[in-house]
C-alpha cells in the first residue's frame, strides 16, 4: 500500500521527486490512518461476534437472517422540491404561524425518528437506519408539517448505548432532507436530560441544536409550571426557530371527581404560553389519555381563547387515540403528530397513513402522498424487525392506561424495570401503584424527569409491599428512593399548587427546599472551563457540539469518547451487525470516507483455552487479519 502510494503520488509521476519527497508528503501515511480505523472496527466486530453487543444482555438473539429492508421506487438524483421548511425560511417563526392558521389542511408531524421508536423500542433506532430513507422522505413526503427525529430520549441514548454522536446524526438528516421542518422535543430547563441544568447551559444547548438544523423546539415542562420554561423558550425564539410552547394533558377533563385538571387550568397555562412568547402551542398528551371527546373539547376552547396554531401529540397506548386525532382535527386542530405504519400504534402514536386516508375527500384533507407514505413505511417495517430483542412484549391497547397516566416511552421501560427486579407477574400491583403514588405527590404531570420518579416509588412500594396509608404515615419510617427526594426539594421545579405539605416534610426531613426555579438556584456553568475538562478528559480538542453533549452528560460523553478511541466511529455499521456480530463467512461493506469502502468477511475462529481467547480470522479487502478477543467469562 506505501509502494501504491509512492508511485501513484502526481509527484512521483511528474518527476518531482526531492530526498524530502517522504518527509514532506504526509499523505503517504494516510494508508496507516485507515489501517489503524479498520483494526479498530475489526476489533469492534471481534469483541461483538464473540461476546456480544453489551446491549444484547439479558435479551433475546433474533434468529435467522434479516431480509433487506425493502426501498420505495424513486428517482434520488431528482431534485428535491421545497416544502415546509422553504417556507418557514421564506416567512419566519411568526409569518409560518400565521400561514399555519391561514391555511385549511391540517398539518402533519411524522414522529417516527423520534418518539415512535423511543415509545416502542427503548430509543434504540440507530442513525444509520434513519440517514437511508431521509432522501427518500425529502423527495417523496415533502408536504410534510415536519420530522419529529430529535431531542428527547434519543440524545441521552446515542451516545450511551448506541456509541454514535446524536450531532452527527443531525447532521445527516439535514444534508438528506433540508425541505422538511426538523423538530426536537424539549425538557425546558431539563433539556436532553432528567435534571434541571444552569439556564446558561440550557441556553448553549439551544443555540447549538438551532444552529446545527432544528427548526421545530416543542418545549414542555414535567410539572407544567411555564416559569421554569421561560430560558428554554426565549432561547428558542432569540435563536429564530420556531417554539412551541407546550401544555402537557394529563386527567381527565371531564372527571369532576378530579377538577384539578379541567378546562380553566389548561386555558390559564396557554395564556401563558401565549404570552411568553410561543409560536405554536403544542397540547402533548404524552400518556395518550386524551380521550375523543376531551381532545375536541380542549382544541375548541383553546382555538377561542388564544391565537396561536395548535398541534396535537397523543399516543395509542389505549387503542383508540385515532380517534382523539379526528376529534381534534374536527374541532380545528392546526397540526396533528402520528406515526408511519410499521411503527405506529400501541404505546407510540397513531398510524399517520390511516389518519390521512380517514380525511380523505374532506376539507381539511391534507396535502401529502398516501402512496408515499405506504412504500416508505415498507422500509420502516424491514428496519423495526431489526430492533426485535428491544420490543416489548404487548400485543394489544391497554385501557388501563386511563388508571395508570403512563407515558408510551415510560410503559414499555417501567415493564422492563419491573422484570428485572422479578415484578413482572405483579404488573398490576405496579400499574396501581403508579396511580397512588400520583395522588400521593398531589396529583402531578407525569412526563420525563418526573414520570421516572412516580415509576422508582411504584417499584419502591411493590418491592416493599408498602401501602399508600404507609407511605404517609408520619410513624412510618421510609427510605424515600433520591429522585423522590430531589422532587420533593423542588429540583425539578414545582407544581402551580406546589406538593403537599405533610408529605414533603416528611420526605425531605429537616432539608431546605429551593425557593424558586431550580435554575435560580445554579451558579452559571464557566463554559470554557468545562471544555477544558472535557478536553483533558478526552484528550483532544472538542467542537462546540461535543461540548453541549458533555454539559448535558459528562461521564456518558466520556465513555462514548473513549469507545471512539477504541473502536472508531460504528455508527455506519448495519445494525444486524452492530448488535448480533458476523456470522461465518458473512460480509460486511462499510464507508470509511467517500471512495474507501471496506469489505469485511469473516473467515472462521479457533478457539485458544489455554491463553484464555479466541482467534477471529477476517478478511479485510481480500487481505487476511487476524484479531484475539479474550473469551467472555
Ligand atoms: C421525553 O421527554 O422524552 C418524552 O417523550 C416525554 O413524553
Ligand atoms: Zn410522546
Amino acid at each position: 500500500q506505501f509502494l501504491e502510494n509512492v508511485i501513484n503520488h502526481p509527484d512521483f509521476i511528474n518527476g518531482d521527486v526531492i530526498t524530502k519527497f517522504i518527509d514532506n508528503t504526509p499523505e503517504l501515511f494516510n494508508f496507516k490512518k485507515r489501517r489503524d480505523r479498520a483494526s479498530k472496527l475489526l476489533r469492534f466486530l471481534g469483541e461483538t461476534t464473540l461476546r456480544g453487543n453489551p446491549e444484547m444482555k439479558g435479551r433475546k438473539m433474533p434468529e435467522g437472517e434479516f431480509a433487506a429492508p425493502v426501498m420505495p421506487v424513486c428517482d434520488l438524483t431528482a431534485p428535491i422540491p421545497p416544502g415546509s421548511r422553504d417556507r418557514f425560511k421564506a416567512l419566519g417563526a411568526a409569518g409560518f404561524a400565521q400561514w399555519m392558521k391561514d391555511q385549511p389542511q391540517v398539518l402533519l408531524t411524522d414522529t417516527t425518528m423520534r418518539d415512535a421508536h423511543q415509545s416502542l423500542f427503548a430509543t434504540r433506532m440507530r442513525t444509520a437506519d434513519m440517514a437511508a430513507i431521509a432522501p427518500y422522505y425529502a423527495r417523496m413526503l415533502p408536504g410534510l408539517f415536519s420530522m419529529e427525529c430529535w431531542g428527547g430520549a434519543t440524545f441521552d441514548v446515542a451516545l450511551r448505548f448506541l456509541k454514535e454522536d446524536p450531532w452527527a446524526r443531525l447532521h445527516q438528516l439535514r444534508a438528506a432532507a433540508p425541505n422538511v421542518l426538523f423538530q426536537m422535543l424539549l425538557r425546558a430547563s431539563n433539556a436532553v436530560g432528567y435534571t434541571n441544568y444552569a439556564d446558561n447551559v440550557v441556553k448553549f444547548f439551544v443555540q447549538q441544536a438551532a444552529a446545527n438544523g432544528v427548526d421545530v423546539f416543542r418545549v414542555f415542562d414535567s410539572l407544567n409550571w411555564v416559569e421554569n420554561m421561560r430560558v428554554a423558550m426565549d432561547a428558542v425564539i432569540e435563536s429564530g426557530a420556531i417554539c412551541e410552547g407546550t401544555i402537557c394533558y394529563t386527567g381527565d377533563l371531564f372527571d369532576a371527581s378530579r377538577p384539578k385538571y379541567n378546562l380553566a387550568y389548561y386555558v390559564k397555562m396557554a395564556k401563558e404560553l401565549e404570552r411568553a412568547g410561543a409560536h405554536v402551542l403544542g397540547i402533548k398528551d404524552m400518556a395518550g389519555v386524551c380521550r375523543p371527546r376531551a381532545a375536541a373539547e380542549l382544541v375548541r376552547a383553546l382555538k377561542q381563547e388564544v391565537g396561536l396554531p395548535i398541534h396535537f401529540h397523543t399516543h395509542d397506548t389505549s387503542g383508540i387515540a385515532a380517534a382523539s386525532v379526528l376529534a381534534a382535527i374536527d374541532a380545528g386542530v392546526d397540526a396533528v403528530d402520528g406515526a408511519l405504519d410499521a411503527m405506529s400504534g400501541l404505546t407510540s402514536q397513531p398510524n399517520l397513513s390511516a389518519i390521512v386516508a380517514a380525511l380523505q375527500g374532506t376539507a381539511r384533507a391534507p396535502d401529502v402522498d398516501l402512496e408515499a407514505m405506504k412504500s416508505i413505511s415498507f422500509y420502516w417495517e424491514g428496519v423495526r424487525r431489526y430492533y426485535a430483542p428491544f420490543e416489548a412484549d404487548i400485543r394489544s391497547g391497554t385501557s388501563d392506561v386511563y388508571r395508570h397516566e403512563m407515558p408510551g416511552g415510560q410503559y414499555t421501560n417501567l415493564r422492563e424495570q419491573a422484570r428485572a427486579m422479578g415484578l413482572d407477574h405483579r404488573w398490576p400491583e405496579v400499574s396501581q401503584a403508579y396511580a397512588d403514588v400520583n395522588q400521593l405527590f398531589g396529583d402531578i404531570v407525569k412526563v420525563t424527569p418526573t414520570s421516572k420518579v412516580v415509576g422508582d416509588m411504584a417499584l419502591y412500594m411493590v418491592a416493599n409491599d408498602l401501602t399508600p396509608d404507609e407511605v404517609a404515615d408520619p410513624a412510618r419510617d421510609i427510605a424515600f428512593p433520591e429522585s423522590v427526594i430531589s422532587l420533593f426539594k423542588g429540583e425539578l421545579g414545582y407544581p402551580p399548587d406546589g406538593f403537599p405539605a405533610a408529605l414533603q416534610k416528611k420526605v425531605i426531613r429537616d432539608e431546605p427546599a429551593l425557593d424558586g426555579r431550580p435554575g435560580l438556584n445554579l451558579p452559571p456553568v464557566d463554559l470554557e472551563s468545562a471544555r477544558h475538562d472535557a478536553e483533558k478528559a478526552v484528550g483532544h480538542k472538542i467542537s462546540d457540539t461535543e461540548l453541549a453533549s458533555y454539559l448535558m452528560y459528562p461521564k456518558v460523553f466520556k465513555d462514548y469518547a473513549a469507545h471512539l478511541k477504541t473502536y472508531g466511529d460504528v455508527s455506519q455499521l448495519p445494525t444486524p451487525v452492530f448488535f448480533y456480530g458476523l456470522r461465518e463467512q458473512q460480509e460486511v461493506s462499510m464507508d470509511l470516507e467517500p471512495g474507501k469502502t471496506l469489505l469485511i468477511r469473516l473467515q472462521g475462529r479457533t478457539e485458544n483455552l489455554e491463553e484464555g481467547e479466541d482467534k477471529l480470522f477476517f478478511e479485510l479487502n481480500g487481505q487476511p487479519r487476524m484479531i484475539r478477543v479474550a473469551k467472555p467469562d
